[in-house]
């Protein structure tokens, strides 16, 4: 069986020690999607001195040249739109629908990031001497290091390699091995786009080796990284010994608060939007609802009655409604959650087993799941699960509402559900996350408003919108004596 390689200095290249390892689809683990080069530390380094070497070339493009060829990728993403969403369905799990709505949300940020590169804007201030003028200018980092998560797999890397590149930086990416070969196919669409040798590099192999090889060393000159919290901070506690600049977009656990002047129908839409699209694996996912004590019995039958009627498949069947978990782990995470949510005393509502039966038992299902009696010490409402799961917890009045939505160390994003605009300022100034919606999922986005979290959810300059360049830029300040 083929192995795909790493992509360094614009050759496909086996890893020095020519290992590789498996990904299998999770909608069927015996389905072998493909063999992969399972990277060291060395391989690390031959990408690294390609990108120092390439760095000097790339940056001396103007912003102009660069777009024309981040353009031309842009142009093949869209030509080959249906065949990637095969391949992240075929290895993420969520379904055709969803992928394709990774690859539009992709593209739409792709054209926002090439057009924000065309403005990399300095000052010009006046100076305290005669004839002395003074400027800042943007400059690039220099080597970036994108370390992304299996979730959006497409999406994220973009995300992060196109306004690093806009900017004038060489790019090394390490994607998720659970998701290898969509970022194999993203790299296709840069070499097709005749991207200079050594401007873009793909290294592939478990991040606990060669994610820690980036973080660590010294030749890299930013990071940007999307995962866990626990990765995180690991990245952040070896990337100080060098004082490497780090933007890190971590968990979740995001809460929704439902008032009882809600519309229940369309609050309850919003809620199962954001906890099962994706089978809950959004960064953004809804996994907490603070219900208000009048309507919380009268919520939670709507929720079920919905939630019972989710069509569970494999992604690529297009009455499905909810795909399988991102493979084993993902799997065992989720259900060890739900175990801990019985033991610990909350009440299962609906779903709460795997679903194993005929052409489901080979995959990774879990029935879409919801906990009420959900109390605020309880691990099941502190954790991010990151799978199909929701809590739901009930509360006094909504001053309580916002304090139980802001007991956890995240704050990535939240909702509030209710038709008084002056609880919903209240709670848009007091809610503790880096996302807020009104009458909205916490998952919803759009590529011209920038994304980071609060607290433990991340650090940094926010990602995509009108900040989405600033992490890849260094201001230098300039005095110009032009006597
Ligand atoms: P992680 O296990 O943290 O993995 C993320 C990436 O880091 C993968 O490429 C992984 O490689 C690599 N990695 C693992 N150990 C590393 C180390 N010691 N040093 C450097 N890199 C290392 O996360 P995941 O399971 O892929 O993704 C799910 C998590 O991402 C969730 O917590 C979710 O909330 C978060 N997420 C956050 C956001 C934003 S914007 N806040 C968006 C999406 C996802 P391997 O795959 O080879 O292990």
């Amino acid at each position: 069986m083929r192995i795909y390689k790493n992509y360094v200095n614009g050759k496909w290249v086996h890893a020095l020690r020519e290992e590789a390892f498996e990904e299998r689809n999770p909608a069927n683990l015996n389905e072998l999607i493909g063999l992969f080069s399972s990277s060291q530390k060395e391989d690390i380094e031959a990408a690294i001195n390609s990108s120092n070497d390439t760095f000097f070339k790339w940056s001396i493009k103007t912003p102009y040249e660069r777009s024309n060829y981040l353009k031309d990728v842009l142009e093949f993403l869209k030509q080959e739109r249906i065949s990637l969403s095969a391949i992240i369905t075929c290895e993420n799990g969520k379904t055709l629908k969803e992928s394709l709505g990774e690859i539009d949300a992709a593209i739409s940020e792709m054209e926002f990031q090439i057009h924000q590169g065309l403005r990399l804007f300095g000052n010009t201030i006046p100076a305290n001497r005669n004839s002395v003028l003074g400027l800042t200018l943007k400059v690039p980092l220099g080597v970036v290091a994108v370390i992304t998560p299996w979730n959006f797999p497409l999406n994220v890397a973009l995300r992060k390699m196109i306004p690093a590149l806009m900017a004038g930086n060489t790019v090394i990416l390490k994607p998720a091995s659970l998701t290898s070969l969509t970022a194999v196919k993203l790299i296709e669409l840069f070499e097709k786009a005749s991207i200079p040798s050594g401007t873009v590099n793909l290294v592939l192999g478990s991040g606990s080796l060669i994610g820690k090889a980036l973080s660590t060393s010294s030749r890299i000159h930013g990071l940007s990284f999307t995962g866990s919290t626990e990765v995180g901070l690991q990245i952040q506690a070896h990337a100080a010994r060098n004082l490497l600049p780090t933007q890190l977009e971590l968990g979740g656990k995001n809460p929704a608060i439902i008032l009882k002047d809600a519309d229940l129908e369309e609050a309850s839409n919003a809620v199962i939007t954001g906890a099962f699209s994706c089978a809950g694996q959004w960064c953004t996912s809804t996994s907490r609802v603070v219900v208000e004590k009048d309507i919380y019995e009268e919520f939670i039958q709507i929720l079920k009655r919905k939630v019972e009627d989710i069509t569970v498949g494999r992604g690529d069947r297009e009455q499905t409604q909810m795909g399988p978990v991102c493979g084993e782990r993902q799997l065992e995470t989720v259900l060890d959650y739900i175990h801990i949510g019985l033991k610990e005393g909350a009440t299962l509502v609906c779903g709460g087993n795997q679903i194993t039966d005929r052409e489901y038992s080979n995959g990774c299902y879990v029935a879409p799941t919801i906990f009420k009696d959900v109390k605020q010490t309880m691990r099941i409402a502190k954790e991010e699960i990151f799978g199909p799961v929701l809590c739901i917890m009930s509360c006094n009045d909504f001053e309580e509402a916002i304090t139980v939505a802001n007991n956890t160390p995240y704050g990535l994003s939240s909702s509030i559900f209710t038709k008084n605009i002056s609880n919903a300022m209240k709670f848009i100034n007091l809610t503790k996350a880096g996302l807020t919606h009104v009458n909205m999922p916490t998952a919803y986005k759009e590529p011209h408003l920038p994304f980071g979290g609060m607290k433990m959810s991340g650090i940094g300059i926010p990602e995509a919108g009108k900040t989405g360049i600033d992490f890849f830029t260094k201001n230098k300040s300039i005095y110009l004596n032009w006597n």
